[in-house]
């Protein structure tokens, strides 16, 4: 029989806390790779989640392991999601409060995979009616669906999610879930008409050409063979040898159906996106650089509204009205899908909720725009909840338990939020100023005011120096954040534009005139008629974020958070420089600081007691005092310094992990002994 010792020599401590030198990134890392090497996927830090992506089915997530997380103690079984799942589960029964689980980690780390993890424990191990079936099934299938509209093959991630999403699960008062609601944030439009070489547009497109019936692809026009079409094949990969297509498709198929979409329905969703497919292969000819459209199709109003355009503005009018098109639809699907799954018994109108957050990490690329601006803005805000929320709960603790709270140095990233977002002043409102201004605003000129506005910030850097000088390693077209996280370069080519996100007017008119319900629904004949601007892209990324945070703010939150191990998704490949680079994103070494500051571990005294009781012979076989009291007994008799630990209302605090490990030790010499003793015929303590 191993050692604890020795186990923990080979597959390091299931919490981080438990870090003899916890303020080393190395040792961090180590104990990472030993677990990993393992298929230990999970650890701790305190109640937050780390997992690293294994890239292979580990045969973790069976209704076994499910039962074997129900209603256990966090501490008394592995890490595991299960464990995550099961403990706000059981904080949500017990408290009453709303509970949030916030998964983050870059593009690739198993965010989806574990949201549907959890949601697949919530749909398995909860009470259920017949009437909860649906909802269950319900919830369960939105995933494909939105899948297939939201996700793509990119570089990094076979199934990508190309939209942040935060989904509500609602409980009746019997734990049962009884309704979801979903919100989406920012989907990558443009990946409608372009991607880069070696991905692909959204999934659905695939699964239609691939999958569809005969006859349904002769109603839509469409021929079964991807390379037709110009909008599948920028990224020259049509096919990606993890996916399969057809039978995507079958899925797809049948969760709309269970998600309670009509055959109508369903047919016209799919005519809007056979339509854009058309619209993709609309081409123009023409000369003196004005536009016609050669290629015939029978939409001849898009020659009547274009041909006033040189090639390149109808070429942009078409794409602008692909990715309006498509994304309109895609919230449409986000509502109906709600519609679907709302809780409609009005008899217990009271429920409680456990939210979801599946939303992109950190990004920095080597190239990296507005839409990296405005996801590396949302893991600003998000670690900025993440640190007043931990420190919170942490001091609140300490007080509740009676034990004096010893700050903790941290770094606040507000000032960096406050730098994007701040009124009048923040680099948001500085470009919807020049997105607003009539004349010469250009992406350039955006530069140029921000120079002027934030210039001095010190989290703020341009090629220009403050003595009139140029810093030669920034290009002129950019400008540079100090994110919490690290240092990233924007390139402003396409601010304007993608803020502006405007569509021709008359391109409306012509959606507003349609005949496909849904597209009624998306263009509504009220933005015709109302004369105020839409808000941009990022003031309205800004008001959901906002909005976000104060969802999450109502509730208790957890965390998991997800790291990839290597570039090339292959299982057992640790890629050290690639993971740390993770962990310094997470923000995980800050994270264990704040955790480890004044205690590295502690435990109710009925659970510590419980567990080491046969240490001591006062304690043992039973402690009929007060649980303190007993806790106090048996830490003197294993020899405690009192500087090593404390004893709260309600749990024992201890400083220091080797103290732990220690009586840990001592309690496997114990089992040992009691072993051989038993053998022996042996029936009282010595
Ligand atoms: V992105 O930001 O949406 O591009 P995610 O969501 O973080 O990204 P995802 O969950 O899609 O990543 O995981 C990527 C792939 O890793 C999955 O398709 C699986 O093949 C693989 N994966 C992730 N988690 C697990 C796991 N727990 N067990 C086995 C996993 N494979
Ligand atoms: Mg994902």
């Amino acid at each position: 029989m191993e050692s604890a010792l020795t186990a923990r020599d080979r597959v390091g401590v299931q919490d981080f806390v438990l870090l003899e030198n916890y303020t080393s990134e190395a040792a961090f890392i180590e104990n990472l790779r030993k677990r990993f090497k393992e298929n230990l996927i999970y650890t701790y830090i305190g109640s937050v989640l780390v997992s690293v992506n294994p890239y292979k089915d580990l045969e973790i997530y069976t209704k076994n392991h499910m039962e074997r997380y129900r209603g256990v103690n966090f501490y008394e079984v592995s890490p595991h999601i299960y464990a995550v799942a099961d403990n706000s589960y059981r904080s949500m029964r017990t408290e009453g409060k709303d509970q949030c689980i916030l998964i983050s980690g870059e593009s690739g780390a198993g965010k989806t995979e574990a949201s549907k993890k959890i949601l697949q424990y919530y749909a398995i191990t909860c009470p259920a009616s017949e009437q909860v079936q649906t909802v269950k099934d319900r919830l369960l299938q939105s995933n494909p669906v939105l899948e297939a509209f939201g996700n793509a093959k990119t570089l990094r991630n076979d199934n990508s999610s190309r939209f942040g999403k935060y989904m509500d699960i609602q409980f009746d008062f019997k734990g049962a879930p009884v309704g979801g609601h979903i919100i989406n944030y920012l989907l990558e439009k443009s990946r409608v008409v372009h991607q880069n070489h070696g991905e692909r547009n959204f999934h659905i497109f695939y699964q239609l050409i691939e999958g569809g019936e005969e006859d349904l692809l002769r109603r839509l026009g469409l021929e079964r063979n991807p390379l037709q079409y110009q909008y599948l094949i920028k990224g020259n990969c049509p096919k990606v040898s993890s996916i399969n297509d057809r039978s995507d498709w079958k899925v797809v198929r049948k969760a709309l159906t269970v998600i309670g979409f009509s055959e109508d329905e369903v047919e016209e969703l799919l005519n809007i996106i056979a339509s854009v497919l058309h619209l993709g292969n609309v081409q123009y000819g023409g000369e003196e650089g004005s536009a016609c459209i050669t290629s015939d199709t029978q939409i001849k109003y898009l020659a009547r509204l274009m041909s006033p355009l040189n090639l390149e503005q109808a070429s942009s009018a078409r794409d602008a009205l692909s990715k309006a098109v498509y994304g309109r639809t895609f919230t449409w699907l986000v509502n109906k899908i709600n519609a679907s799954l709302a809780y409609t018994d009005d008899s217990h109108k009271h429920y409680s909720v456990i939210g979801l957050l599946d939303i992109y990490g950190f990004e920095v690329f080597q190239h990296n725009s507005f839409e990296q601006f405005c996801i590396n803005y949302c893991n600003e805000k998000l670690q900025q909840l993440f640190i007043e929320l931990t420190l919170k709960s942490e001091q609140e603790e300490y007080e509740a338990e009676g034990i004096t709270w010893e700050p903790v140095q941290y770094f606040n990233n507000k000032i960096i939020c406050d730098l994007v977002e701040e009124k009048f002043k923040g680099i948001i409102s500085i470009l919807d100023e020049e997105c607003l201004r009539p004349g010469d605003a250009s992406d350039f000129t955006f530069l140029e005011k921000l120079e002027d506005t934030v210039g001095g910030h010190p989290h703020f850097v341009t090629h220009k120096l403050a003595d009139g000088k140029t810093r030669k390693v920034m290009g002129r077209e950019e400008f540079r954040l100090l994110h919490y996280a690290g240092e990233v370069n924007y390139n402003v080519n396409g601010f304007l534009d993608k803020n502006n996100d405007l569509l021709f007017r008359n391109l409306k008119e012509v959606m507003v005139m349609s005949e496909n319900k849904i597209l009624t629904q998306c263009f509504d004949r009220e933005e015709l008629s109302d004369k105020k601007r839409p808000d941009t892209a990022a003031t309205q990324f800004k008001a959901s974020l906002a909005k976000l945070m104060e969802i999450l703010m109502s509730k208790e939150p957890s965390y998991v958070r997800c790291i990839k191990p290597n570039d090339s998704k292959q299982a057992g490949r640790f890629d050290e420089v690639l993971i740390r680079h993770q962990v310094k994103y997470l923000g995980l070494m800050e994270n264990l600081r704040v955790r480890r500051a004044g205690f590295a571990y502690r435990r109710r005294y009925e659970v510590f007691l419980q567990r080491y009781k046969s240490l001591c012979p006062d304690t043992w076989p039973n402690w009929q005092g007060k649980l303190s009291d007993g806790v106090s007994t048996l830490v003197k008799h294993l020899g405690y310094k009192p500087e090593e630990y404390k004893l709260g209302r309600s749990k024992i605090f201890i400083r220091f992990p080797k103290t732990l490990f220690a009586t840990e030790d001592a309690l496997e010499t114990r089992k040992h002994s009691l072993a051989t003793k038993l053998q022996a015929g042996w029936k009282g303590y010595s």
